[in-house]
């Protein structure tokens, strides 16, 4: 069987987090444009991949994996030559789930309802997240001693994490706090995320002059 990864996703999207992780992971790939300006994730033969109607999802082996951060870790064990995991068991191992689901069920979410204005809720504790404050403190508490989330070994939840980081200070829905800000140059600089950018940047060309 093929080991290409086949990416359904879009330039403007959520699929940026796999596509940087496909070039950290130094992967085969095939990018699959689904153009959502033309509300190409609705048609049938989209949904029949991802019954959400939302990117990204991929393809790997036969098995259709969705949502962002399982992408990551997915990838990131499929590709073990790239280090991006710590070993299953290992005491690394538990940390890097934390915050891989940290970003997931906390950071994102909090980072979207402050974008979106989203009024306060009558019961906070009922939120996976809790407060906003809390989650942000929590993350730049994860961030500061640097210089990845798991220490001196960059791994996927730094690219899940780095591209929540990335989007929330664009949006400007967290704040641009020294710890954010330094470690967002630093995951930045790395080669693999000016290759995915480079061909990001070009795939929206081209999605423009073709709509
Ligand atoms: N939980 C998903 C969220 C995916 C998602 O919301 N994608 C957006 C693009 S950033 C989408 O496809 N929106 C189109 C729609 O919902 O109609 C993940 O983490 O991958």
């Amino acid at each position: 069987m093929s080991d290409e990864v086949v990416l359904y996703s879009s330039p403007m999207s959520r699929g940026r987090v796999v596509h940087w992780m496909l070039e950290e992971a130094g992967a085969p790939y095939r990018y699959e444009m689904v153009d959502l300006e033309t509300r190409a994730h609705k048609d049938p033969a989209y949904l029949a991949v991802n019954p959400m109607g939302k990117v990204p999802a991929i393809v790997h082996r036969g098995v259709v994996v969705t949502e962002c951060g399982a992408i990551c870790a997915h990838i990131a064990d499929a590709f073990p030559a790239a280090r991006l995991a710590p070993p299953v068991g290992s005491p690394e191992r538990g940390a890097y789930y934390r915050w891989i689901f940290f970003g997931a069920t906390c950071v994102e979410p909090a980072v979207i309802d402050r974008m979106l204005a989203r009024p306060e809720v009558s019961r906070p504790s009922a939120l996976s997240y809790g407060s906003y404050e809390d989650a942000v403190a929590t993350l730049e508490a994860a961030l500061r001693p640097g210089p990845f989330l798991l220490g001196q070994h960059f791994t996927a939840a730094d690219v899940y994490v780095g591209s929540q980081v990335g989007f929330g200070l664009m949006v400007k829905a967290l704040e641009p706090r020294p710890v954010f800000q330094a470690y967002l140059a630093r995951v930045q600089e790395r080669p693999a995320y000016k290759r995915f950018m480079e061909k990001n940047d070009q795939l929206l060309a081209k999605m423009k002059k073709a709509g």
